[in-house]
C-alpha cells in the first residue's frame, strides 16, 4: 500500500500491529505545531523549555486514555474503513486527553507532595523546575484548545468538542478540590471517610476524564449526540471508580517499579479506598491506631497503618470487591442494546481488569 501522509504522518498503518508508533508520530507533529504558535514569539530558550517540558510530562505514560479514542472510534464504525483523516483526527483527540492528563498530574504531584511519576522524579522535583511547574501545568492546559483550534476549527462538531473538554476539565478540577479539602490538616476526622464521600471524590477527579472522555471523543467524531449516551456514561463512570480503587490499592500494595510512583496516600491523609474500608471494619483499638498514625510522614506511623490494613485483611477485601465489580459490570454492559457499544466498553474493562500498573 502506498504510504499516505496527513500533516506529514503516515497514518496508513495505524490500527495494525503497532498503533503506538504512529500515535507517537502524531505527538511529534502536535509538539512542532505548538512550538510554531503564531501567538508567541519563541526564543531558542523558550522553545527548549517547552520541548523538554512536553517530553517529560506528556508521552511517557501508558497512553491508555489516548489510544482508547482511536480504538473506540474503530469499534463504533463497525468495521467500516476509516479515512486517513479520520484516523489522524482520532489520534489528535487522544493526545488532547494525554495533554489534559499531563496538566492534572503535574499539579497533582505538587499538591500531593509526591516523589516520582512514571519512574522519574516528579517534574516539580527537578531543581531547575520547582514551582515553575505550576505555570507549566497552566501551559499544558492551554495547549489543548490550541490543538483543537488548529485541527478542528470549521468542523460541525468543533463547539461540541470544546464544550466536552471544558465540562470534563471542570469536573476533574472539582474532584481534585473534594480530594484536597477532605484531607484538611487540623480537622483530622476519619469518621467522615465513608464510601459515599469516597465515590463522589473519585467519580469527579478520575472517572470523567479517564473513562468517559475518550469514548465521548469517539462518539463526537462519529457524529453522535452525547445526550443519547447517558447509560454508557454511567457505565464508564463505574469503571473509572474501579480504576481509582485500583490506584488506591496500588498506592499501598503495588510494585513502585511497575507503577512508576511511590505511594503517598497514608502520609497525605487521603480518603483512599483502603482508609474507607479500614474505618468501616476497625475495632476500637485498631481505630485508635489509625487515628494516631494516619496522615503522618514518619515511616513508623505508616507501618502501623499498614499493620492495621493487614490485620483487617484488606487485600482480600479488595480481591472480593474486584470480582464482584467485574461480574456486575459485565452484566450492565451485556444489557446495552448496541453490540458496538458493548465492544467499546468491554475493551476498556479488559485493559484495566486486575492491572498491576
Ligand atoms: C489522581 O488522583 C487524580 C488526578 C486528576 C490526577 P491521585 O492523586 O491518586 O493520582 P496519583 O496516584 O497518580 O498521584
Ligand atoms: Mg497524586
Ligand atoms: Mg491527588
Ligand atoms: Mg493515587
Amino acid at each position: 500500500m502506498a504510504a499516505k501522509a496527513i500533516n506529514g504522518v503516515n497514518v496508513a498503518g495505524l490500527g495494525g500491529v503497532d498503533p503506538g508508533g504512529t500515535f507517537r508520530q502524531i505527538y511529534d507533529t502536535l509538539k512542532s505545531g505548538l512550538l510554531q504558535d503564531d501567538a508567541f514569539d519563541y526564543t531558542d530558550e523558550a522553545c527548549q523549555w517547552i520541548a523538554t517540558m512536553l517530553e517529560y510530562n506528556v508521552p511517557g505514560g501508558k497512553l491508555n486514555r489516548g489510544l482508547s479514542v482511536i480504538d473506540s472510534y474503530k469499534l463504533l464504525k463497525e468495521g467500516k474503513q476509516l479515512s486517513d483523516e479520520e484516523v489522524f483526527l482520532a489520534c489528535v483527540l487522544g493526545w488532547c486527553i494525554e495533554w489534559l492528563q499531563a496538566y492534572f498530574l503535574v499539579l497533582d504531584d505538587i499538591m500531593d507532595n509526591s516523589h516520582t511519576r512514571r519512574g522519574h522524579p516528579c517534574w516539580f522535583k527537578l531543581p531547575k523546575v520547582g514551582l515553575i511547574a505550576v505555570n507549566d501545568g497552566v501551559l499544558l492546559r492551554n495547549h489543548i484548545p490550541r490543538i483543537l483550534k488548529k485541527h478542528f476549527k470549521g468542523k460541525p462538531y468543533y463547539a461540541d468538542l470544546l464544550d466536552l473538554f471544558n465540562e470534563v476539565e471542570f469536573q476533574t478540577a472539582s474532584g481534585q478540590m473534594l480530594d484536597l479539602i477532605t484531607t484538611h490538616e487540623g480537622q483530622k476526622d476519619l469518621s467522615k471517610y465513608k464510601l459515599p464521600v469516597y465515590n463522589r471524590i473519585v467519580q469527579y477527579k478520575t472517572a470523567y476524564y479517564s473513562f468517559y472522555l475518550p469514548v465521548a471523543c469517539a462518539l463526537v467524531l462519529s457524529g453522535e449526540n452525547l445526550d443519547n449516551y447517558v447509560d454508557v456514561k454511567n457505565i464508564l463512570v463505574e469503571m473509572g471508580t474501579y480504576f481509582q480503587v485500583q490506584d488506591d490499592y496500588l498506592d499501598c500494595y503495588g510494585d513502585a517499579d511497575l507503577i512508576g510512583k511511590i505511594g503517598t496516600d497514608i502520609e497525605d491523609y487521603k480518603c483512599s479506598w483502603l482508609a474507607v474500608q479500614a474505618v468501616e471494619r476497625a475495632n476500637e483499638s485498631q481505630m485508635k491506631t489509625l487515628l494516631e498514625n494516619y496522615g503522618k510522614s514518619d515511616p513508623a506511623c505508616v507501618a502501623k497503618v499498614k499493620g492495621v490494613y493487614k490485620d483487617l485483611e484488606l487485600q482480600n477485601v479488595f480481591a472480593e470487591y474486584e470480582q464482584t465489580f467485574y461480574e456486575q459490570l459485565i452484566s450492565s454492559i451485556d444489557a446495552q442494546p448496541s453490540k458496538a457499544v458493548q465492544d467499546v466498553l468491554k475493551l476498556f474493562l479488559h485493559k484495566i481488569y486486575k492491572r498491576q500498573k
